[in-house]
């Protein structure tokens, strides 16, 4: 039987279109800047985020951490969301790696920081302080349910920042989704940031890397920064290729996704026991909670799904999550919310 896949849109496997490209790409050395296939990447990736200059990351959180080792130094402090993906999921690499103290501000069920928190997390210039330096926002907000903040908000924060003195980074690692939410370009919605991270590798299929996007000074700091993380490749056109389709023809379709995703909100609110929270879904991922009368926790309906080849992911005890992208079809949405509601009832 097929698999049908909703841990992440990470498990997203290139397309045909990819693995073509990737196997004609023109290549050379991109660590001395060589690679003609990187270097298309990051300027296409550059002028789709509205920034001067791109550079190629490995993951997400590379560029993440670059971003803030380039915009800070060691004892400074950004501040960031408490279900920010920097903060939960990326091995507190800017404090364990840069020196970056991190200070966390409570993420509203909408993915936004509220604006007055951030300004009282702001430290004043004083020397039992860090120095406050940076700003994060992530778009679309991942543990929030894959909520889409809006252009105004992402403007708002943008304003506050430059009247203190502060710089933001947008953690976009689906911004794209967050585009087709807002009706918008990715671009309108990294513009007040001062530097962006977008992933090739989860909705937009591509195998592997991100692209950090911002001014063209500040990519030659995260540069040398890449290179210091070990992130500096070689013939990564091989790669940068699969990139470079992704963002030509899979960004427009993304909306399918969304749509995928409500009919599997539709199919999973009549189950009883069954909550979703965002509901309806704001973009490509679908969470629910498992009520407290359900006699199944998440890691054991992960464990009677598997059994029919559906793989989904608990994101706590009782907190599941589903992630729609190119891969599921509405068959594998119909078989998905059946076996949920059979195994509930078998439970
Ligand atoms: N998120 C993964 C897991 O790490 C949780 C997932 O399955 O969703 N920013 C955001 C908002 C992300 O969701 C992720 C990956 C990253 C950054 C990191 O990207 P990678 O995995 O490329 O390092």
């Amino acid at each position: 039987m097929d698999i049908v896949d909703l841990r992440s849109d990470t498990v997203t496997r290139p397309t045909p279109a990819m693995r073509k490209a990737m196997a004609e790409a023109d290549v050379g050395d991109d660590v001395f800047g060589d690679d003609p296939t990187v270097n298309r990447l990051e300027a296409l990736a550059a002028s789709r985020m509205g920034k001067e200059a791109g550079l190629f990351v490995p993951s997400g959180t590379m560029g993440n951490l670059a971003a803030v080792l380039a915009h800070c130094g060691r004892g400074d402090e950004v501040i960031l969301g408490d279900q920010a993906h920097t903060f939960v999921y990326e091995a507190g690499g800017t404090a364990a790696v840069g020196g970056v103290h991190p200070r966390t501000v409570a993420n509203l069920p909408d993915g936004t920081m509220a604006l007055d928190a951030i300004e009282a997390a702001i430290r004043s210039d004083d020397v039992h302080f860090p120095t406050t330096r940076l700003i994060c926002l992530e778009n679309t907000h991942n543990r929030c349910g894959g909520v889409a903040l809006s252009g105004s908000y992402t403007r708002g924060v943008g304003e506050l920042a430059r009247r203190r003195g502060l710089r933001v980074h947008l953690d976009g690692a689906r911004i794209f989704n967050a585009a087709a939410a807002m009706e918008t370009t990715a671009a309108e919605l990294a513009g007040p940031a001062d530097s962006v991270t977008f992933c090739l590798s989860k909705g937009l299929c591509a195998p592997i890397g991100s692209v950090l996007c911002g001014e063209a000074q500040f990519i030659h700091r995260a540069r040398r920064i890449r290179k210091q993380l070990g992130g500096g490749m070689r013939q990564a056109g091989i790669v940068a290729a699969a990139g470079i389709v992704a963002l030509e023809t899979m960004t427009d379709r993304v909306g399918e996704d969304h749509r995928r995703a409500r009919r599997l909100a539709d199919g999973l609110r009549s189950i009883g026991g069954v909550s979703l929270e965002p509901d309806p879904p704001p973009t490509n991922m679908v969470y629910f909670n498992l009520g407290a009368e359900v006699p199944v926790d998440g890691a054991g309906l992960e464990r009677m799904l598997a059994e029919e080849s559906i793989l989904i992911h608990a994101v706590g005890p009782r907190r599941i999550r589903l992630v729609v992208h190119y891969w599921i079809d509405d068959e594998g949405v119909d078989r998905t919310v059946a076996g949920i509601r059979r195994a509930l009832a078998r439970a």
